[in-house]
């Protein structure tokens, strides 16, 4: 039998360090899916995002909120295209990250969401959850320009409002990556196949 069901579009948010890239790459290798990040530090938009990231420019508030969902729209053929061919994408933070650091920052939060409006939106966001203070420690935590524990906590309130209206599905990540693998891999089991319609939805 054809099965021509389309992809599960899987996405990671949490704060920095909360170990996204991980569970991305476990996921990825378990599901067989195409892995993406976002920023996606590859493209001619991506390199300047890093340097911004990094330190080495300055860049005004509203334009850099524009960069990172710009690089979002660079990837929309390549997500709509993989998930019409079945092949299921796990995604290292996506539009929610926007709306949370931008937001933080002081920007109107529904100015922030309209940039990103239009975009595929996933089946399934996973909000790995953890108290800023058990982050800091971790990895190398203060080398870009957000990893600062004020700053995460506010956007730690950002992510958690989010996480009721659209409704995430929260894991700590205060356990061990084998752990909060497993936990993903139960979510994903129990995610009803006959939701997985053949349209994609828009953010
Ligand atoms: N941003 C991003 C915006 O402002 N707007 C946007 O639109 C977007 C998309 C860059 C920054 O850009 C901001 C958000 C960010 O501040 P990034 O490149 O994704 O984003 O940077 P980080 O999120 O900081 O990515 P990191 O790789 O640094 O963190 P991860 O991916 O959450 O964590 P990971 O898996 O790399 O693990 C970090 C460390 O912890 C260990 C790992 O071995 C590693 O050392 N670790 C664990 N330790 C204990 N227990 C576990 N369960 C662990 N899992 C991992
Ligand atoms: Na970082």
């Amino acid at each position: 039998m054809k099965n021509n069901r389309r992809g599960l579009f899987i996405v990671l948010e949490g704060l920095d360090k909360c170990g996204k890239s991980t569970q991305t790459e476990l996921l990825s290798e378990a599901l067989d899916a195409k892995k993406m990040q976002f920023p996606d530090r590859s493209t001619s938009m991506g390199l300047i995002i890093s340097d911004y990231l990094k330190g080495k420019r300055d860049i005004n508030d509203q334009v850099i909120h524009l960069l990172f969902s710009a690089n979002r729209w660079e990837a929309q053929n390549t997500i709509i295209e993989t998930l019409n061919k079945g092949i299921n994408i796990v995604c290292d933070r996506y539009a929610y990250s926007g709306v949370a650091f931008s937001s933080a920052k002081g920007l109107p939060i529904q100015w922030c969401k309209q940039c990103d409006s239009g975009l595929p939106k996933p089946d399934l966001v996973i909000y790995l959850r953890a108290p800023i203070k058990q982050l800091k420690d971790r990895g190398d935590f203060g080398a870009e320009r957000y990893e600062k524990q004020e700053f995460q906590q506010q956007v730690q309130e950002v992510f958690d409002k989010m996480a009721q209206e659209e409704q995430f599905n929260i894991i700590s990540a205060i356990q061990t990556k084998e752990e909060i693998f497993s936990q993903i891999m139960e979510l994903i089991n129990d995610y009803p196949q006959n939701a997985q319609i053949n349209t994609i939805e828009q953010l």
